[in-house]
């Protein structure tokens, strides 16, 4: 796929989960690297740099998009010529691909550990770093008994209760505005993440938010699922978050409501750092409170001096 069109797979979500759209960006930058027949070393570095911020301009929420283009780039700024620029390009697309799912795998055997024999689990949306737990926790024989939301307008839960079911494990489907109704029986909730902030507050998929203070409220642990390069260097030196807006019509169809109803389609939202108990990554379970430290010891300290 060129650039342009997986560009165009993120905006439309063709492609989507914040890992997913990350690898697929590392892929086509290594594709265009791979392809790029010029022999100008500057003339290649605006290509890639065009395509870089292609991709970049696709979705804004999503950190991991900045964090694995960023990771694409590591080091391009040392090379001397068009192949050693294609070979670094290359290797860094590679390393971090691979890097991505390993850290997925991790997620899922760290995060089973959590959940105990027959342990009821609520999710929202479709995050394989969630469902990587939660299936682990499967294969460790702890019998799960999972809830999933619908997760509209896009119903990502019907993906979720898809994926369990191909892991051999039966779920059961609420509307979102069940989830308060349902606490009550739940053990554990578990949620992927598409940023996490440098003061330890979730950016996820609209409905988490709500999700974690009935969850605060009924004291069921909120446990998010997210890889290194889901938190945010940028959060660091105050930039904010853009959270997505999108189109109405992922919300009603055409003539579904009377001339002039105004409709609101934000696509994330905020959960703040004190309504979740811990987050699983690759380097370990960790309270909210270690954003900082994963951000300058797993992500590294290129942006930080930049920015300074
Ligand atoms: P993984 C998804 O966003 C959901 O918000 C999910 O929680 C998050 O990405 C992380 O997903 P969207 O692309 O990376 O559906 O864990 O808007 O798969």
């Amino acid at each position: 796929m060129s650039l342009e069109e997986i560009a165009t797979g993120i905006r439309s979500m063709q492609i989507r989960g914040a890992a997913e759209i990350a690898r697929r960006a590392a892929e086509g930058l290594k594709q265009a690297a791979q392809s790029y027949e010029g022999r100008d070393l500057q003339e290649m570095r605006a290509f890639m740099e065009a395509g870089k911020e292609l991709l970049l301009a696709s979705r804004p929420t999503a950190v991991s998009l900045w964090n694995g283009v960023q990771a694409v780039f590591k080091g391009t700024a040392m090379v001397g010529s068009v192949e050693e620029l294609r070979t670094r390009i290359t290797r860094n697309a590679d390393d971090f691909i691979v890097r991505s799912k390993g850290a997925v795998g991790t997620i899922g055997r760290f995060g089973s550990r959590r959940i105990r024999p027959g342990d009821r689990v609520l999710t929202h949306c479709n995050s394989k770093a969630a469902l990587s737990i939660i299936i682990q926790a499967h294969k460790d024989g702890k019998r799960p008994e999972v809830y999933a939301t619908e997760s509209r307008p896009w119903r990502q839960g019907l993906l979720t209760v898809r994926d369990l079911s191909e892991a051999g494990i039966n779920s059961t489907l609420i509307v979102d505005s069940a989830a308060r109704w349902l606490m009550k029986d739940i053990d554990i909730v578990i949620v992927g993440a598409d940023t996490i902030c440098s003061n330890g507050a979730l950016i996820n998929k609209i409905g988490t938010a709500q999700i974690a203070l009935a969850a605060h409220e009924a004291r069921v642990p909120f446990l998010v699922a997210a890889e290194t390069f889901k938190f945010s260097p940028k959060t660091m030196y105050g930039e904010l978050v853009e959270i997505e807006e999108r189109d109405s019509s992922e919300v009603v169809k055409p003539g579904e409501v009377p001339e002039g109803t105004r409709i609101l389609n934000p696509v994330f939202d905020a959960t703040p750092a004190e309504y979740i108990d811990a987050i699983v990554t690759e380097v370990g379970v960790v309270p909210p409170s270690a954003a900082y430290e994963i951000i300058v010891k797993e992500l590294g300290q290129d942006y930080i001096f930049e920015r300074n």
